[in-house]
């Protein structure tokens, strides 16, 4: 792991807190997003002390700290830690749990618990998280004794960082934290990742060469550069169709010919119909979840469709699909072994154009009514963005005019959270900015989603991050709405809202505000964001009929049968 290193025993007396925070040091984690209890005083004292090797952010809420530390453990493959109080605390960072479990996404999640010898009394901000979080977390455990900091510290990022990805959640007695203890640090372990069978390696570039219609979906987390590159070699060489799994656009470079879309939710139904035609589908990383398989629906579960299935974890595979060659191994070891392969031939290269020249067609811009128009203005976006640029996501349907039109670069680190939550935009981008402060960071979110959290962006300016946030305004909750209009046409109910003047939100805490209503104005806008230096919001001001990209609201109540 990056930055990681051997303390060495020490021999002095340390406090749990100030071993806790030396364990951080340790295991090479250099990012803490919190939001301060008194139930882990001990623990920010620590931090304290290590406060050049260990950035302690302070967030305003807690969904905002977890989100952030979650983006951080997408972009890097490395665990950032957030930190929350007890009770409360602990209830709203739950929703972090939940994004890293679903997305695959290392990260450590500190608890500040009652003291210890006030177990089962129901006092004050009490929870049990073994119970609280053990369907949602990856492992959860809690520090009863300081001594044993440094060894469950050290396991807690094996845990998150091998085989599925995932958050571990670590609650902190509070007494522990004061106790006196003279224990040594450790370091990380230097562990080999699984190769692949060399035999399923071979096995799979047989399936290939006999397949006529081929289609890689690339997914899963913890991808290395150079895995990542090495992949995307493997992909060129064989001329591969490659899709992208749910709001996984950061693995692949959206520029090549090989790109042809993303599945998921809102995906472009050519790409649905290409998968469902394909002759063999290689499932790289990625888990084969609802929204990939829209709904389970894109594959027979009886393995009539030939599938490869590589995945970190052999209980992701078979899990619903059967694949015909399941391959467990690291991602990006298996991007190394695939270095050895190539062609005899691409006769499906034809096949591939044809999804590329489709991928192509549906993202051109359209004409759409109104003086806005999304599809033409993800595309001066996508001509705005550097060449180095994360961009966040949150959940709406407004997220999909960014994954239909627009094709990232390689540098271009399009994220969000795959288990479709809300408010999650806004922290990932601060936190992205906060983490990476050379890089333009871009959120996208719904008027829904950025009033979730939004007041996040005060954690930005306390830190001196500048995200660029734009807010697509529909006054309603519109994915809700869709729903609504398909099943009960008409009947609005629940999910209808009135917003404040976003520009002014962001002014009020000495940002930076633009309100778009036309297209022509969204290029000058963007470029005056990005000239101003500080947190910027820009609203778009989108027309409400036009519900998604591909339909409006009176065309989906007149197809309710
Ligand atoms: C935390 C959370 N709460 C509720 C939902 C259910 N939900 C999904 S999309 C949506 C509406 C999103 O509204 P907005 O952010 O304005 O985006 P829009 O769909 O209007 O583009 C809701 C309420 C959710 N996915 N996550
Ligand atoms: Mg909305």
């Amino acid at each position: 792991m990056d930055g990681a290193h051997n303390a060495g025993p020490r021999s002095n007396g340390r406090q749990g807190g100030r071993v806790l925070a030396d364990a951080l040091v340790a295991q090479g984690i250099d990012l803490v997003f919190a939001v301060p209890g008194e139930s882990y005083l001990d623990v920010l004292d620590g931090l304290y002390d290590v406060r050049d090797k260990v950035r302690l952010v302070t967030c305003r809420f807690e969904a905002g700290a977890v989100n952030m530390a979650e983006a951080y453990g997408k972009l890097t493959g490395r665990p950032a830690a957030a930190m929350v109080t007890r009770g409360p605390g602990a209830c709203h960072g739950a929703i972090g749990v939940h994004i890293a479990m679903q997305d695959s996404t290392p990260m450590l999640l500190f608890v500040g618990q009652i003291p210890f010898e006030e177990t089962d009394r129901d006092s004050f901000q009490e929870i049990d998280y073994r119970r609280m979080f053990g369907p949602v977390a990856k492992w959860v455990t809690q520090i009863d004794d300081a001594s044993r900091i440094p060894e469950l510290i050290a396991h807690a990022v094996d845990v998150a960082t091998s085989g599925r990805p995932g958050p571990v959640v670590i609650a902190l007695s509070e007494e522990m934290q004061k106790t006196l203890v003279t224990v040594p640090d450790i370091g990380r372990a230097d562990i080999a990742r699984p190769f692949p069978d060399p035999a399923a390696v071979a096995r799979m570039a047989q399936l290939i060469a006999a397949a006529e219609r081929p289609l890689l979906v690339l997914g899963g987390t913890c991808w290395t550069e150079a895995g990542r590159a090495a992949i995307g070699a493997f992909a060129r060489r064989f001329d591969l169709p490659v899709a992208v799994g749910f709001r996984r656009q950061q693995l692949y470079d959206g520029t090549q010919a090989t790109f042809v879309g993303d599945l998921g939710v809102g995906s472009d139904p050519a790409l649905i119909a290409a998968a469902k035609e394909s002759d063999l589908i290689l499932a790289i990383g990625t888990r084969l979840g609802e929204a990939v398989t829209q709904g389970y629906t894109l594959f027979d579960m009886a393995g009539g469709k030939p599938i490869v299935h590589v995945h970190p974890d052999a209980g992701e595979l078979g899990r619903v699909f059967r694949p015909t060659l399941g391959i467990t191994a690291d991602l990006n070891a298996f991007a190394q072994a695939c270095a050895s392969l190539s062609p005899d031939a691409t006769p499906w290269s034809g096949w591939t154009r044809k999804l590329r020249a489709q991928r192509e067609a549906g993202r051109a811009i359209r004409d759409y009514p109104g003086p806005l128009n999304l599809s033409a203005v993800m595309h001066e976006l996508e001509a705005l963005l550097p060449a180095r640029a994360v961009l966040t996501c949150d959940a709406g349907n407004f997220a999909t005019w960014p994954a239909r039109f627009m094709n990232f670069a390689d540098g271009q680190r399009f994220i969000g959270p795959t288990n479709g939550a809300m408010g999650y935009a806004v922290p990932a981008a601060i936190g992205a900015a906060i983490a990476f402060p050379e890089q333009m960071v871009v959120g996208f979110v719904g008027d829904g989603g950025f009033l979730m959290t939004g007041q996040e962006i005060a954690t930005a300016f306390h830190h001196g991050a500048a995200p660029i946030i734009l807010v697509f305004n529909n006054s309603m909750y519109g994915t809700i709405r869709m729903y609504q209009e398909r099943t009960y046409p008409g009947r609005i109910s629940g999910t209808a809202l009135t917003n404040p003047d976003f520009a002014k939100f962001i002014e009020a805490f000495g940002g930076h505000g633009e309100t778009v209503t036309e297209t022509a104005q969204f290029t000058p806008a963007f470029r005056r964001a990005v000239a101003s230096g500080k947190p910027a919001v820009i609203e778009l001001r989108i027309d409400p009929e036009q519900i998604t990209s591909r339909t409006t609201i009176t065309q989906l109540r007149a197809s309710k049968t």
